[in-house]
């Protein structure tokens, strides 16, 4: 994908360090690492969408293994430099992948988030140049160790913002306490790479979700779960109240793009809003939070939701993203090509043309400003 003239930068790409792993191998419940007699791998088990396999898993040797294999894609820094190399991908921006320290009981979250941020750090300067992160935030500890958390991040390096997840300190990302966090976060110029983990309620799959695969959680759920925290933020005020605070939404901001003029239309037909004063001329749209507090990365995998990201947020906005260890080929090679990364650069160029200028800057060049990854 690299030319001569374009830089590929990739800003969803995800690992587990290795220390992270043995958390997840000591653990009974979801998130867990765990052997099955039925499979080579360990199996790493996520969702609660995975429950009900892994049940039976647990008790019936022949079924299915559940969730999926814990591959060297997962946790090797040589592995990810080879998926690098191979996609011709100049520079990653790596974040710990879902769900991050959510699980993490409050007295040992900020050790283990300074321990895995750490970590991150050290993994981008054995490659300088070509890997900064996303740090992780212990969003179970009291508010001054997440507040200690964000000024170590402001120091490290090679951090240029935060993954989060949609539950925040447990109750959304509306929570008027989250407040001083993403105030300090803005403060710190730490973007907020915000990623779904948690899905819709297994019941919205129905009774037969088990023949589906993992399809409907993930292609369904998790832009679902991103659209409703952004709009519960947009609807809270948050965006107004931390005017400074970026955020950078996972799968092209689920279906926001798609979405956004049917919220406005709710929000204006609303009696309650509208008596409430809360629909007034100055209002800031959804349209307009888009456009100045939002950036979306381009992990939509075909040119028509790409093309609605463009047009909800616009060319300077989108960045590039492979979602890499998730979406590996299942019948080809995992060292090679990967359809998935193909998938969404030709999207790029299906939707603003190959070597365009729109094409050079989702590619890489808006990441490069927005991220400022030529301070080195
Ligand atoms: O395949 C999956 O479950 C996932 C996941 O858990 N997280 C992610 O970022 N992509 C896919």
């Amino acid at each position: 994908m690299a030319t001569s003239s374009q830089t590929v930068v990739d800003i969803h790409t995800h690992m587990y360090p290795p220390q992270y792993i043995k958390i997840l191998e000591s653990r009974a419940t979801i998130p867990l690492v765990r052997k099955f007699p039925q499979a080579p791998e360990p199996r790493l088990i996520l969702l609660d969408a995975e429950l009900a396999d892994l049940e039976k898993a647990m008790n019936d040797p022949s079924a299915k293994p559940p969730g999926r294999p814990l591959t060297s894609h997962f946790a090797s820094l040589d592995q990810k430099i080879h998926f690098m190399d191979t996609h011709h991908i100049d520079v990653s921006v790596i974040s710990l992948a879902n769900p991050w320290l959510d699980f993490v009981n409050a007295s040992h979250a900020g050790d283990i988030a300074k321990s895995v941020n750490n970590n991150f750090s050290a993994m981008c300067a054995k490659h300088h140049g070509r890997l900064f992160f996303f740090g992780t935030l212990p969003l179970t500890a009291p508010l001054e160790v997440l507040l200690a958390s964000i000024s170590h991040l402001s120091d490290l390096k090679y951090c240029r913002g935060v993954i989060l997840g949609t539950s925040g300190l447990g109750k959304g990302l509306d929570d008027p306490n989250l407040i001083p966090i993403f105030e300090a976060l803005a403060a710190a110029n730490l973007l907020v790479f915000l990623h779904p983990h948690y899905g819709l309620p297994n019941g919205v799959w129905g009774p037969r979700a088990s023949e589906y695969g993992h399809v409907l959680p993930l292609a369904l759920g998790f832009p679902m779960e991103t659209t409703i925290a952004v709009a519960r933020m947009y609807l809270a005020g948050v965006f107004d109240q931390v005017r400074q605070l970026r955020m950078l939404l996972a799968h092209s901001g689920g279906t926001l793009p798609f979405l956004a003029g049917r919220i406005e239309s709710c929000i204006f037909h609303d009696d309650q809003l509208v008596r409430e004063g809360k629909v007034g001329p100055h209002r800031r749209t959804v349209w307009d939070v888009l456009k100045e507090q939002v950036y979306l990365d381009a992990v939509i995998y075909s040119e028509v939701g790409l093309k609605a990201a463009i047009d909800a947020s616009g060319s300077d906005r989108l960045m590039f993203g492979t979602d890499h260890p998730f979406f590996p080929p299942i019948t080809t090679d995992e060292q090679g090509q990967w359809e998935s990364v193909r998938l969404n650069a030709e999207a790029v160029v299906k939707a603003v043309g190959q070597g365009s200028a729109e094409a050079k800057a989702i590619m890489g060049a808006n990441a490069i400003r927005v991220l400022r990854l030529e301070e080195r």
